[in-house]
């Protein structure tokens, strides 16, 4: 939908001027939207691709494994809640590959860069989900993650991926509350449902905390993503809000924490929490996690089983441009 008729980078004029630079911080700190034919600089440009693909990629890769489990799903209603939020998952991978077009670069090239194994996506998807209980935890954890850091991207400067946000945290917020509800009819099932709730608890409960990313200290990109106002808050910043929301949601099931050190500091007002092992998501994002290998494979064949859908779209959108302009020259 953005891609029609945007300028190209040749014809937004020089990418590094201080002149721009200067009225562009102007606009940023005045909190008005870029848009995609405004100037930017380029390293803005940059940026935002980086980012916004890499969300894509991760919501796409996002899908496997839930995926996994649609045909193993206990009851029909938790079947087709899971099939329509692996669906929205899809979508959300399709708003932002759209939002990223907007930036002069194809959504052919992303996907080349993931398949090629040289993009990034999230590290959580790396992790298997080895029983029933694990998609509840995916949903309650890994979309309650997502949503505290995406809430506050709806008012990123940059203003196609600030719209396509605001759908996206709607539909996320509905998946974590399906999550959750699993999680608790766990809680309250059996002893055995119970173990089963606490052990993807204790297997999703690290993760779901590397998911914001690296330290403040050791983060690339904070401060001139901060600058530009696409990120509002901190890695950790952001890990501490959802620590805060989360732990009393987990005690309220009478579930425990994976985490010794984990305690209420009267002090600050917040949760405080034990080292994460960033050396684990340093191994992941390099592509040594459990899954890496698996999930990679499984996007490239899902592609390559795809190409006869793309191909008779292209052949339908030919057909059908070919019939208009026979019809308009009639
Ligand atoms: N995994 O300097 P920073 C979802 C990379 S969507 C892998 O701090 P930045 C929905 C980072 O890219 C989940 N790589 O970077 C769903 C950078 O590498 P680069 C995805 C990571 O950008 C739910 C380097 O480390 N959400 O879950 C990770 O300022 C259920 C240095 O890091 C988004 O993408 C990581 N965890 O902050 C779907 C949200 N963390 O590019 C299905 C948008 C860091 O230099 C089922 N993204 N890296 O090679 C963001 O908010 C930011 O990009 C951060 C990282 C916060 C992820």
């Amino acid at each position: 939908m953005y891609t029609q008729a945007l300028n190209t980078r040749e014809a937004i004029g020089p990418v590094e001027d201080p002149e721009h630079e200067a009225r562009f911080q102007a606009r940023v700190d005045g909190e008005e939207k870029v848009e995609p034919n405004d100037w930017m600089p380029e390293a803005y440009r940059r940026l935002l691709v980086r980012q916004i693909s890499q969300h894509a990629h991760s919501e796409i890769v996002g899908m496997l494994p839930e995926g996994n489990w649609i045909t193993r799903a206990p009851t029909l209603r938790r079947k087709a809640a899971l099939l329509a939020k692996v669906q929205d998952e899809g979508g959300h991978g399709l708003y932002l590959y759209a939002a990223a077009e907007t930036l002069d670069v194809s959504r052919e090239e992303l996907v080349e860069q993931l398949l090629a194994g040289k993009a990034k996506y999230s590290s959580i998807f790396n992790y298997p989900t080895l029983t029933w209980a694990d998609i509840g935890a995916v949903g309650w954890l890994v979309d309650g993650a997502a949503i505290m850091n995406q809430i506050p991207l709806c008012r990123c400067s940059y203003g196609p991926y600030a719209r396509a946000m605001i759908r996206i945290c709607k539909e996320e917020s509905f998946h974590q509350r399906q999550g959750y509800e699993i999680i608790l009819t766990l809680s309250r099932g059996t002893a055995e449902q119970k173990a089963m709730a606490q052990g993807a608890l204790n297997r999703w409960w690290w993760p779901s905390l590397m998911m914001f990313g690296p330290s403040d200290k050791e983060s690339q990109h904070s401060d001139k993503s901060m600058r530009w106002k696409v990120k509002r808050f901190s890695n950790d910043e952001l890990r501490q809000k959802f620590v805060d929301a989360t732990v009393p949601q987990g005690l309220y099931l009478g579930l425990t924490f994976p985490d010794p050190e984990l305690r209420f500091d009267e002090a600050s007002g917040h949760w405080a929490f034990g080292a994460i092992d960033f050396d684990e998501l340093r191994q992941v994002i390099a592509g040594n996690g459990p899954c890496n290998h698996e999930r990679m494979k499984a996007r490239r064949k899902a592609h390559d089983d795809g190409a006869w859908v793309r191909e008779a779209a292209l052949a339908y959108a030919e057909k059908r441009r070919s019939r208009r302009d026979t019809a308009r020259a009639a």
